[in-house]
């Protein structure tokens, strides 16, 4: 009976082991099989110091794109040039990845012949789907069509193009940009009523021929034109950096000073870089000079709760999960609409300190 016993706790001790041998071996194929997200955003570091634009990729298996099946996807990012950009980046990232999907991922450094050098390089990988936000609206007719000819689906995110046959792209998941311009333009309208005019208006723009620049001009515009007393007096790019927009501001201010009385930037980062330039040459952010933003990034809602900025409009970069959602349901065989939209709001300096802490990027 002893005997007995001593050879079944034997048996119960290696039936143990094989078990926890079986678990080990389990655990290392699916971390094998799983790109690891920690490295993906250490990549992107990389590739903006070393300015190289090669993908990159962490394992060498293929998709095949059947649904529920694990794809391959390369995601052509427009650059770094923002804190919107960075949190966009890391919300596109982790769904794609945390779905268990493989990435590819190439930053622009803002610049078009590098998408389409990006692109081609997808295209020739034989990925199952291209992620694409265009720097800027026109010229990707060619490389578009490429990727149609080798059947591969193309999602623009956040940024969409200006080419009439729509058949090259999947879907665009994105800001309604005309939008937020009429809703800056709407909130200056409200604010200014008791003013007699003439209000002078500084704008800086964002990346010239880039849909959010086009359009939130053209919906600032639209709304600020029905009343004469508003006028632009100056309008520049200073391509949604701060660095930049703290440059041109210099610049309006050495041409302009007293005169401006309000700004309007195309994003939160020029905001604050214009911030900096007013505060250096003498003047109150926020109180002699109105401030009004676009993104609703955190950096726009420590300036507001300083009271150094007025407004910003959100445009929400976190819209990762919502386009890998849709990545899946085109290849589980479902027709996606052409356009879909991010939901938003808008948030003035009174709920600045409220919500600060409440803000995910
Ligand atoms: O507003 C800006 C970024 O395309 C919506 O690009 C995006 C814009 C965003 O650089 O901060």
């Amino acid at each position: 009976m002893k005997k007995f016993l001593a050879s079944k706790g034997i048996l119960v001790l290696l039936l143990g082991l094989l078990l926890l041998l079986a678990a080990c071996g389990s655990s290392e194929e699916s971390s094998n099989e799983e790109p690891a997200a920690d490295d993906t955003p250490e990549q992107t570091e990389e590739e903006n110091e070393t300015e190289e634009t090669e993908t990159e990729t962490e394992t060498e298996e293929e998709g095949n794109g059947e649904a529920g099946e694990k794809l391959v996807i390369g995601f052509s990012q427009v650059g770094a040039e923002s804190e919107w950009r960075t949190a966009n980046t890391k919300s596109i990232q982790d769904a794609i990845t945390d779905a268990g999907h493989e990435l590819k991922f190439s930053d622009a450094q803002q610049k078009q012949e590098n998408q389409i050098k990006a692109i081609r390089s997808f295209i020739t990988q034989k990925v199952d789907a291209i992620v694409f936000s265009p720097v800027v609206e026109t010229g990707f007719e060619t490389v578009l069509q490429e990727a149609k000819d080798a059947d591969i689906p193309v999602f623009l995110a956040d940024r969409s193009v200006d080419i009439e046959d729509d058949s090259l792209w999947t879907t665009f998941l994105g800001s309604d940009f005309v939008e937020e311009g009429r809703k800056a333009g709407n909130w200056l309208v409200e604010e200014m009523a008791d003013e007699e005019g003439p209000v002078n208006i500084v704008e800086l723009q964002g990346t010239v021929g880039s849909a959010p620049a086009i359009d939130r001009k053209e919906g600032f515009e639209e709304i600020i034109g029905s009343e004469d007393k508003f006028e632009i007096i100056k309008s520049q790019t200073g391509d949604f950096t701060r660095a930049k927009g703290k440059e041109v501001m210099e610049a309006f201010l050495k041409s302009d000073g007293e005169n401006i009385d309000v700004l309007y930037a195309h994003n939160d980062d020029m905001a604050i870089g214009a911030i900096q330039a007013i505060e250096e040459y003498g003047l109150k952010p926020g109180e002699d000079i109105t401030i009004i933003g676009v993104d609703a990034v955190r950096g726009a809602f420590e300036a507001m709760a300083d009271g150094k900025m007025n407004v910003t409009i959100e445009c929400n970069p976190l819209f990762g999960p919502q386009l890998v959602d849709l990545i899946e349901q085109h290849f589980a065989g479902e027709e996606l609409e052409k356009r879909i939209a991010v939901e938003e709001s808008m948030y003035t300096m009174d709920q600045a300190e409220e919500l600060l802490p409440t803000r995910e990027y």
